[in-house]
């Protein structure tokens, strides 16, 4: 089994549970049909770039029919007119199955994503069942208000879900991102058409396998899997979707924002990318400085969206903290996400790998200094060494474009203004983080950042409790918390006179 840096003991793959695939078919009204075309396409094991099973390929005319299925649920079927705690009930079974399949799904991950599969078992899948059960105890809770009128009027507000929903998913958190989505919806009384990352269909096909046995009617979860261009962008301006909820590339959400402006003035909202810093204080405990700076960017092998992939440190600690890191930096252990041990598995796809070694290259190119990594770290797969530069200045394409992957860069400031400058130097306000004991500067500077969060002594610190979205081009709209479920939620007031006026 391999370490940080050294390529050649690395035995890929080492361990792989037996996994028999089960759904590869588009899942549309309540059954697992082919693609309209027949059309199929590979998805791949990113340990080895080899093909695990093919799925199929939808496109425009998958999409009219899972759209169809989905307007018929919602016009016509029960799933709205359900009361919340009928919704509740079904959700929670939901939730139990999912835990009676931990094994299988994290497996699916895994296999698909290169996620570590410890992770996925203790964290990842049951957490997303968790987040079922989250949003399925605010289903019988959803209220409108009495107003107080001016004049002799009496008006109340209904919420009422917003309709037809379509949810585009991305590859680095396919279930996650997944429940994210479809709970808060589901909860409302919506009906959906899931849209999941090409690379990483199978888990999202199995979940709707179990939302079916859960007793979810048909049409009101379709998963139609398929590239982004032709499945994608038909459900984005399709004319009977009524909203659509995307997390993905700041690129792609400008392309889903003007689709939904050609069409029907659909609803947006948009999880984005980020080039999240992390400032780290004078008077920061050094050790955990390093290990947060590392959890932050090297965590599912940097590819999320809240990476803290510029690492700000004050210049009285700067050559303490690099030292440290550098030496911590070899406990991320790269290797096949199956072993236990394992910190950094591969990228998820050859473009994405590319997309990594090339930022790498452009890094040394700009006059960064290379401090460890850098490297592929296998002959085979897509496994790239935990890789620190450090000299970076902001001009640097390393410090402004994200590259999502296990790469950080290191930059030095002197006063608390500088590094509040520097932090709110980007394009991006997904996610931020500071490091000091000093309340007075956690105070100031989590007040000056421009970003969706701040994590103060920590990082990647999520909750479904705590709403989740960025600032800036790092998009709108909150996923968890009790703000995304009003996402797919719309307000109507209703007033009638309280005498019998002429109004
Ligand atoms: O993203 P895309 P890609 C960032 C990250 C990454 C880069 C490119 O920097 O390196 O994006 O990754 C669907 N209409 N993030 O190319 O294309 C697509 O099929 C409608 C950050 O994989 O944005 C997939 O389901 N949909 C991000 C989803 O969009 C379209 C997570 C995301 O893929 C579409 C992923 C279109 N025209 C990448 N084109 C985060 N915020 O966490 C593509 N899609």
């Amino acid at each position: 089994h391999g370490s940080n840096g050294s390529s050649d003991d690395l035995t890929f793959p080492l361990e792989i549970p037996p996994a028999k695939i089960r759904f590869t078919k588009l899942f549309i009204g309540g059954e697992f049909v082919d693609s309209v075309s027949g059309k199929t396409f590979e998805t791949i094991d990113p340990r080895t770039g080899e093909t695990i099973a093919r799925v199929s390929e939808g496109d425009k005319e998958d999409i009219d029919l899972a759209v169809g299925a989905a307007r018929r649920a919602f016009d016509h079927g029960p799933w709205p007119r359900l009361p919340g705690a009928a919704r509740a009930k079904i959700m929670h079974k939901f939730a139990d199955l999912i835990d009676q399949h931990i094994e299988e799904l994290a497996t699916l991950d895994t296999l698909n994503a290169g996620k570590l599969f410890s992770w996925g078992k203790a964290v990842d899948i049951p957490s997303v069942a968790n987040t079922l059960r989250y949003f399925a105890g605010a289903a019988d809770k959803i209220h409108g208000q009495v107003l107080k009128m001016s004049r002799e009027l009496h008006a109340y507000t209904l919420l009422e879900p917003i309709g037809v929903v379509g949810l585009i998913i991305p590859w680095n958190f396919p279930s996650t991102m997944f429940f994210v989505k479809v709970s808060p919806a589901l909860a409302a009384g919506c009906t959906m058409v899931v849209k999941p990352a090409e690379q990483t269909p199978l888990s999202a096909l199995f979940y709707a396998h179990l939302a079916k046995e859960a007793g979810i009617p048909d049409g009101v979860i379709n998963v139609v899997s398929g590239y982004g261009p032709t499945a994608g962008a038909a459900l984005t301006s399709h004319m009977n979707v009524d909203k659509v909820s995307f997390t993905g590339s700041t690129e792609v959400g400008r392309k889903v924002m003007q689709a939904a402006a050609a069409s029907n003035l659909k609803t947006v909202s948009l999880e984005l990318g980020g080039k999240s810093p992390l400032l780290i204080f004078d008077d920061a405990d050094i050790d955990q400085a390093a290990d947060l700076a590392l959890l932050g960017v090297m965590h599912n092998k940097g590819e999320v969206c809240v990476a803290g992939s510029r690492v700000l440190v004050q210049e009285a600690i700067y050559d303490e903290f690099v030292k440290t890191l550098v030496e911590k930096a070899k406990e991320w252990v790269v290797g096949d996400p199956f072993h236990p041990n394992s910190r950094v598995g591969p990228q998820v796809d050859k473009k994405q790998y590319e997309k990594v070694m090339s930022y790498i290259e452009h890094g040394k190119r700009e006059g960064a200094t290379l401090l460890t990594g850098g490297k592929p770290a296998a002959k085979k797969g897509y496994y790239i060494e935990p890789t620190v530069f450090t000299d970076v200045t902001e001009d640097m394409m390393i410090s402004r474009d994200e590259i999502f992957g296990p790469v950080m860069a290191l930059m030095k400031f002197k006063t608390i203004e500088e590094g509040i400058k520097y932090a709110n130097n980007t394009k991006y306000g997904l996610a931020s983080g500071i490091v000091t004991k000093s309340l007075d500067i956690a105070n100031t500077v989590s007040r000056s950042i421009k970003a969706g969060v701040v994590w103060i002594n920590c990082y990647h610190g999520f909750d479904i409790d705590c709403p989740f979205g960025g600032y800036k081009m790092s998009g709108f709209g909150k996923d968890f918390g009790m703000e995304a479920l009003h996402k797919y939620l719309q307000t109507k007031a209703v007033v009638t006179p309280i005498y019998n006026s002429p109004w």
